[in-house]
């Protein structure tokens, strides 16, 4: 019989991915909707196919008459809580309704899921943010120190619910402990995307310039498509654990633009500093700004994981380069681009 997988949040950028790659296995994937007025299956839009194997299921993280709904119509065999609230800019202009979605609703769904399916597995989608200002390279050894409400919320959903019902409650709970993983289906305000998206509109364009926050940021980022393998694969292990997913590799949101700039045929000089600084192209147009409204109240500086665990136990390595990973968001967003300047001369 094929088994049976609830993804919650799966009209995210990983719920996409994740569910591609579980119903290539063969399983019946159940996916978790909440109801709002946006298309709720714009990230499947290029593949229906997959959309129509998907069985959607409305409810959300605050409703546990919802989740108990979810689990009883999808009897899962795994269950991926990939829910969250997953800005940790907007985090700190939402503090509780975070800790609501982020940390008590992964309790309302584990124990409804513990109760009525204590064979399942249950993982969850736990996150680098909560190494927070921890010295890199950061591993599952390494001290957490949370600087954000969304990571703050993330820490206690770990410990209180992942850590404590395997320990205490005997269920399967587990957790990838995951570095930022972009992609083309990337959210349009997480900094990676902004980036390719609003430079290939400038090269379209469509727009003059985009204003950023911190350029000394450093992240390790991997690819959406690798990391949803690790999330299967920690499900399959014997026993639960917590495993860092990263490259290993880190590089500041300036590297992100200069190369996303270098694909798009754009030659960068910077000058100034700080709220100064700029860059502009070879034209000498003023095409990256920084803007303060994008700083946060308090920064997580550098994130760079050390993922040897998950290769040791797992054998899972990221496949695409940091590169790689640029040239594909940059060359999907480029003919975004050129759709939309077409759209817009056809008025
Ligand atoms: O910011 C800096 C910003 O919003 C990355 C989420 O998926 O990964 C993600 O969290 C860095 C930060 O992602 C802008 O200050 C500069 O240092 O793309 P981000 P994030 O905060 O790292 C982790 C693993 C998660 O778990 C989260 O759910 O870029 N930055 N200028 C900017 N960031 C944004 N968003 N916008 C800017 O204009």
């Amino acid at each position: 019989m094929n088994k049976r997988a609830l993804i919650t949040g799966i009209s995210g950028q990983d719920g996409y991915y994740l569910s591609k790659f579980l119903v290539e296995k063969g399983y019946e994937v159940f996916g978790l909707i909440r109801r709002n007025s946006n298309n709720p299956f714009y990230r499947f839009e290029d593949n229906i196919d997959l959309w129509e194997k998907i069985n959607v299921i409305y409810g959300n993280m605050r409703d546990v008459e919802s989740l108990n709904r979810a689990l009883v119509i999808s009897k899962p065999d795994e269950i991926y809580n990939l829910a969250a609230l997953s800005d940790v800019g907007v985090s700190f202009e939402c503090p509780t309704e975070t800790m609501e979605i982020n940390y008590h609703g992964v309790g309302k769904l584990i124990s409804e899921a513990q109760r009525l399916f204590p064979k399942s597995r249950f993982y969850q989608a736990s996150t680098s943010e909560m190494f927070g200002r921890t010295n890199p390279p950061q591993n599952e050894e390494s001290f957490f120190l949370p600087v954000s409400p969304y990571a703050e919320a993330k820490l206690r959903a770990h410990t209180d619910y992942i850590v404590g019902y395997r320990k205490n409650h005997n269920y399967y709970s587990s957790s990838g402990i995951l570095f930022n993983h972009e992609s083309p289906k990337r959210g349009e305000k997480f900094v990676t995307r902004k980036i390719t998206l609003s430079l290939a509109k400038v090269k379209a364009g469509l727009q003059n310039y985009v204003q950023l926050g911190n350029l000394d940021a450093k992240r390790d980022w991997g690819f959406a498509g690798d990391y949803v393998e690790a999330m299967w694969l920690i499900l399959q292990q014997e026993n639960p654990d917590d495993y860092v997913i990263s490259t290993g590799v880190s590089h500041s949101v300036r590297d992100f633009v200069n190369i996303s700039a270098k694909v798009l045929g754009m030659k960068l000089t910077w000058s100034g500093q700080g709220e100064n600084e700029q860059a502009t192209d070879g034209e000498g147009n003023v095409v990256v700004k920084v803007n303060p409204k994008f700083y946060r109240p308090n920064e997580v500086h550098d994130l760079l994981g050390d993922s040897a665990k998950a290769k040791k136990i797992l054998g899972w390595e990221p496949k695409t380069s940091f590169e790689e990973l640029v040239e594909m968001m940059v060359e999907s967003d480029k003919k975004y681009a050129e759709y939309l300047k077409g759209l817009a001369e056809n008025r």
